[in-house]
């Protein structure tokens, strides 16, 4: 989609940080996407509340395409226009407050999910357990790390996650939270899945059916998991659940640039050779224990009570309204 004309540098800035990944994980990408709308605002410079909100519709449709996968970028960018909708300011003013002030709720509730989950989740592992997990999530990471305060975890198998090698991100960070990493090669998951009690990753969506999408690879550790009885956990805030898969939806999956995989002078010395790199994958509910949510751990089966709680009626009837995503607002959905 082309840039709008009137799109301010700093919005440019952040939709490609996102594209590029400088800025990456399902949770930073929603926060970066929120306050790329709060920018916005303040960047406009008309004194007309309608062209405020068609500018702000543009900036938002923009932004919404940044990267594919990941929900919780849509699903952040529709609570804050919900809001902006919803309040049909008079003024200009007024609708910049309101832009403001969503994305900074957005924001302090994402931070505040990711914190729950590391303690949420940390209950749920025990004393002594060897963990796995892949690529760089920051609410697995937040288990992880809250696990090892608690005196619970020590040693955990980190996957290097190719091809953009994540894991050497989740590695340093666990490092830095005094747990004992080991990191290993992509290709030693079954090897080393007999030394493990459980796995925990992230994920960018939950889809209504209970199935995880996540960075490419996950699927294949859910694999050796299972095969081995081990716990297979997903940490995931409520904002990445999928309302459209409600509704038949499936989530893309993001295809990015072949020379991640093999490098730009070896794929154009073997113009013959087609490279293909998809970045997620997707891990169906029977393979996944229990998803670590904010508000709690439930079965992937529950994934539909989470997704009509958010937004109620709304899935069944004109279409889904990917706004109604903060806990004030649950109930309310299906009084309209
Ligand atoms: P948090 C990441 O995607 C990984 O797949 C990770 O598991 C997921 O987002 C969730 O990350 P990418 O941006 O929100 O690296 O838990 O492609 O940090």
């Amino acid at each position: 989609m082309p840039a709008p004309p009137d799109l301010p540098g700093e919005v440019l800035a952040s939709w490609e940080a996102i594209r590029s990944m400088k800025i990456r994980g399902a949770g930073r990408i929603a926060r970066e996407a929120a306050a790329a709308l709060a920018g916005a605002a303040d960047a406009f410079s008309g004194r007309d509340a309608r062209e405020f909100l068609d500018y702000m519709e543009r900036v938002a449709a923009f932004m919404r395409e940044a990267r594919p996968t990941a929900v919780s970028l849509p699903n952040a960018i529709s609570f804050v226009m919900r809001r902006l909708r919803d309040a049909r300011p008079a003024d200009v003013d007024a609708g910049r407050a309101i832009v403001k002030a969503a994305a900074r709720e957005f924001i302090e509730y994402s931070s505040r999910a990711v914190d729950a989950i590391g303690e949420l989740g940390a209950r749920r592992l025990r004393n002594g357990d060897v963990v796995m997990t892949h690529c760089h999530s920051s609410a697995a990471a937040a288990v992880l790390s809250e696990a090892r305060r608690a005196g619970k975890i020590n040693r955990v198998y980190v996957k290097e996650t190719r091809p953009r090698l994540q894991g050497l991100t989740a590695a340093r960070i666990l490092g830095e939270a005094g747990l004992d990493v080991v990191l290993i090669p992509d290709s030693a998951v079954r090897y080393f899945m007999k030394d493990v009690d459980r796995v925990i990753v992230g994920a960018d969506a939950v889809a209504a059916n209970g199935a995880v999408v996540n960075k490419i690879g996950t699927s294949v550790v859910a694999l050796a998991a299972k095969e081995a009885r081990v716990n297979f956990y997903v940490a995931a805030e409520t904002y990445k659940f999928s309302p459209k898969t409600i509704v038949g939806e499936l989530v893309p999956i993001e295809f990015r640039d072949p020379a991640e995989v093999a490098g730009k002078g070896w794929v154009a010395d073997h113009p013959g050779i087609e490279v293909m790199n998809p970045a997620f994958d997707v891990t169906p509910a029977e393979y996944i224990d229990a998803i670590i949510t904010e508000r709690g751990v439930m079965s992937p089966y529950a994934a539909p009570l989470i997704l009509l709680e958010e937004y109620g009626v709304r899935v069944w009837g004109a279409g889904v309204d990917e706004g109604k995503l903060h806990p004030e607002e649950m109930g309310r959905a299906s009084d309209t």
